[in-house]
This record gives structure tokens, C-alpha cells and sequence, in this order.
């Protein structure tokens, strides 16, 4: 069915029954800065309904195409049932069918199987030895296309790398949430927050963005470096005119610039502030810029290719080949099913690279992200801010499951 995301715009809920009369569901988020390479979420394109933005026909194509070509498959079999999709699609970029009718379909199985087996769903994805909860890397300021400010990077997280749990390392950020906001309020700025919860002021520069957040953290009665670190996407696709060289600061006012004044600023924020991960520091076509950049920086921090990559086995491959970065991004719906996504965390795992998972701007209630960022084993994950009931479900899902893991369970950077 169609069911609205956390911007109000229509997403794509599937509902599955196994023989033994296991039942399951699962909604699919969506993008707003995504990169051109994502699989195809399809778009009805009727303007009459909700702006064109409808999933009416991605419904339609999960009930009349690929229901009856998976009745009788075995739930267990996700790479199978996965691949059959894939087939029925037929497309590089799943455009027939529709990622989200594709993914929706594919992680409703995957509920399904776990609920079947009587296994919670990061169990049965991960195994028996999935026991590592992700450290929560919560972004606390918006920015870039996910907020109308003055800040040009998209996200910047506060990173509880210090913490000696989830459950306490989520109560450093969402302390460091509430004193940002204590200190945006004193300053006479605004407390409305952006698309993923963070709070979303006109900043007089992008570093002033970081330099709140670190008085924020001691305002907690935290230690930036040790107890919170700093991570950021910039999103830099979004700033940029041709998508590989040029780039425009223009919110803040800092200008148009060159990759190589890009990877300046960069490394001299990285020599002034506590940051741990970088993500889409340059634009998706920049893969040149990218590789200068991680040869000066990618022993001192996290550098994770989001646009570039798009959770596709083909560009992540490359980057190893190259490389281009050290870490990648990771969305499910980017490429659009379940076993596909285990395969990309699967390559980076080989290649020593380190893997972020990641939900989307547009959310919905689901808490799947939780479960996957569990038996995926990277250590950490994004999904949003300490505020909006989409981001909310994710972290409440988290401590869940490090309660009933209880002694067993891990938390590391
Ligand atoms: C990103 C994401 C998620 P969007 O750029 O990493 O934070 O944003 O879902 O809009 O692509
Ligand atoms: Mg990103």
C-alpha cells in the first residue's frame, strides 16, 4: 500500500503471509540529496496526486508482478527470492518495477523468515555472533538540502565514541541535543529542526555549525575527543555545479571554489577539531579529488564515499581498486534490496574498509535500520537526531536489543 514518509510524501509499505501463517511488514524510506547513480524509486508522475510523487504504480507492480512470481518460494531464501525480483525487473537500475517495490518486497521477507524462525530479525541477518550495537552517530545540526540555513554541509554528528554503552552513548548525544539547543536559544537562534531532527540555525559560517557543537558537548559535561567525537557528511554533491571540480559555498557565503580549496578546508579542520568520519566530503563524480584526499587524511579518519558509491558493488569495487576512500555509505534502499546490501558490506568487510550504515531523510516508522545495523557488525550507524519519532524508532529499537542482549552485547568504535 501507499503510505506517507516523514516529509509527507507518499513511500511504499509491503505486507507478507508465509504458509504457516506468519505475517510481516516493512516501509521504505526515501532521499532528498540522493546521488544519480541510486536504483530507480518509481514515481508515478501523475501531478494531480500529491505532486506527481504517488507510488500508486510500485504498489501495483508488487501486487500483480511480483507476488505471483514469489508464492511458493522459500522466505529463507532471500538472495534468491532477491535475485528473482531483480530478474523480473529486468533493469540495471530496478526502473521496470521500482526499488522501493523491489526493497519493500525484499525486507518484508527477510521480517518474515527471522519472525518464522522465531529469531529476531539482527539474529537471523547476522548470527549467532551478532552481538555489536552500533555506536549512534546523531545529527544534531542540519544543514545543505535537508534545512533552508545558512550552513552548506549536511549533516553534522556528534559521535559518543567514549561511551561504555549504547544505551549511554545515546544519552551523551541526546544531552548534547538539548544543551545545542539551550545555546542556539541564548544566542536568539532559531530551534526548528531539519528533515532528519537536528536543529537547523542560520549560522554566521559553517564552522561556527562546529564549534557550537563543541561548546554544546561541554555544556553536556562531556569531553570533546575522548567522550564525543565529531562526524559530518557535506553532502558536497549538493554544492556543486558539475559534480567533479567546481563547488559553491554559497549558503554561508564562503564562495566557489576548486576540489583542491575543498581538501584544504578539510584538512584543516581535521588538524582543529575532533573529527572521526567524513562522509561525501567532495561531489559524486569527483573521484580524483576524492583519492587526494584520502591519501593526506585517510590514516586520520573515516572517509566515506556516499553519492559516489551508492551501496553498489560496481562503484565500491572501483573506489577499493582506487582508492578512492576507506569507508562507504550504506543504504538499503540505494540499491534496493536486502542481499544486495549484505554484498556491499560484504566487499568493503574484505577490503578493510569500514562501512556506515545509514537510513534516509524521508523515514518512516520502521525500525529495520536497527536489526540490519546489528548483524551487519560495522559499530556504527546515522539515523538522525534526538528528535522526530522516525529517528526516535531506530534508537528505541537499539536499546531493545542491547537490553536483551545483555551482558553479551559490544559497543566500540
Ligand atoms: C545522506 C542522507 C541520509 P538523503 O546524504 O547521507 O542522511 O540523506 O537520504 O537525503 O540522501
Ligand atoms: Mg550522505
Amino acid at each position: 500500500m501507499e503510505i506517507l514518509d516523514s516529509r509527507g510524501n507518499p513511500t511504499l509499505r509491503a505486507y507478507i503471509e508465509l504458509n504457516d501463517g506468519t505475517t510481516a511488514v516493512a516501509s521504505v524510506p526515501s532521499g532528498a540529496s540522493t546521488g544519480k547513480n541510486e536504483a530507480i524509486e518509481l514515481r508515478d508522475g501523475d501531478a494531480d496526486r500529491y505532486s506527481g510523487k504517488g507510488v500508486l504504480n510500485a504498489v501495483a507492480n508488487v501486487n500483480d508482478t511480483i507476488a505471483p512470481a514469489l508464492i511458493g518460494m522459500q522466505a529463507h531464501q532471500q538472495a534468491l527470492i532477491d535475485q528473482r525480483m531483480i530478474e523480473l525487473d529486468g533493469s540495471e537500475n530496478k526502473s521496470n518495477l521500482g526499488a522501493n517495490a523491489i526493497l519493500g518486497v525484499s525486507m518484508a521477507v527477510a521480517r518474515a523468515a527471522a519472525a518464522s524462525a522465531r529469531l529476531p530479525l539482527y539474529q537471523y541477518l547476522g548470527g549467532a555472533g551478532a552481538r555489536r550495537i552500533p555506536v549512534p552517530c546523531m545529527n544534531i545540526l542540519n544543514g545543505g538540502e535537508h534545512a533552508d540555513n545558512s550552513v552548506d554541509f549536511q549533516e553534522f554528528m556528534a559521535v559518543p565514541l567514549g561511551a561504555p554503552t549504547f544505551c549511554e552513548g545515546l544519552r551523551y548525544v541526546a544531552e548534547t541535543f538539548h544543551a545545542l539547543k539551550a545555546i542556539l536559544k541564548a544566542r536568539g537562534l532559531a530551534t526548528s529542526v531539519g528533515d532528519e531532527g537536528g536543529f537547523a540555525p542560520n549560522l554566521d559560517s559553517n564552522e561556527d555549525a562546529i564549534e557550537t557543537i563543541i561548546q554544546a558537548i561541554e555544556k553536556a559535561g562531556y569531553k570533546p575527543e575522548k567522550d564525543i567525537a565529531i562526524a559530518l557528511d557535506s553532502a558536497a554533491s549538493s554544492f556543486s555545479s558539475d559534480l567533479k571540480s567546481q563547488y559553491d559555498l554559497k549558503w554561508s557565503g564562503a564562495g566557489a571554489m576548486q576540489s583542491d580549496n575543498l581538501i584544504a578546508l578539510t584538512e584543516k579542520w581535521v588538524s582543529k577539531y575532533p573529527i572521526v568520519l567524513w562522509e561525501d566530503p567532495l561531489a559524486e563524480g569527483d573521484w580524483d579529488g576524492f583519492k587526494r584526499l584520502t591519501d593526506k587524511l585517510g590514516d586520520q579518519m573515516e572517509i566515506v564515499g556516499d553519492d559516489i558509491f551508492v551501496t553498489n558493488t560496481k562503484y565500491i569495487s572501483r573506489g577499493i581498486a582506487q582508492g578512492t576512500a576507506n569507508s562507504a555509505l550504506i543504504k538499503l534502499n540505494q540499491i534496493g534490496s536486502v542481499s544486495e546490501t549484505i554484498e556491499a558490506v560484504r566487499m568493503c568487510r574484505d577490503a578493510g574498509w569500514r562501512y556506515f550504515i545509514s537510513h534516509r531523510s524521508g523515514e518512516t516508522e520502521d525500525s529495520f535500520l536497527a536489526d540490519f545495523a546489528v548483524a551487519m557488525d560495522g559499530g556504527h550507524l546515522k539515523t538522525g537526531s534526538a528528535s522526530r519519532s522516525e529517528r526516535i524508532a531506530k534508537y528505541n529499537r537499539l536499546l531493545e536489543i542491547e537490553q536483551e542482549l545483555g551482558k553479551s552485547a559490544r559497543y566500540y568504535w
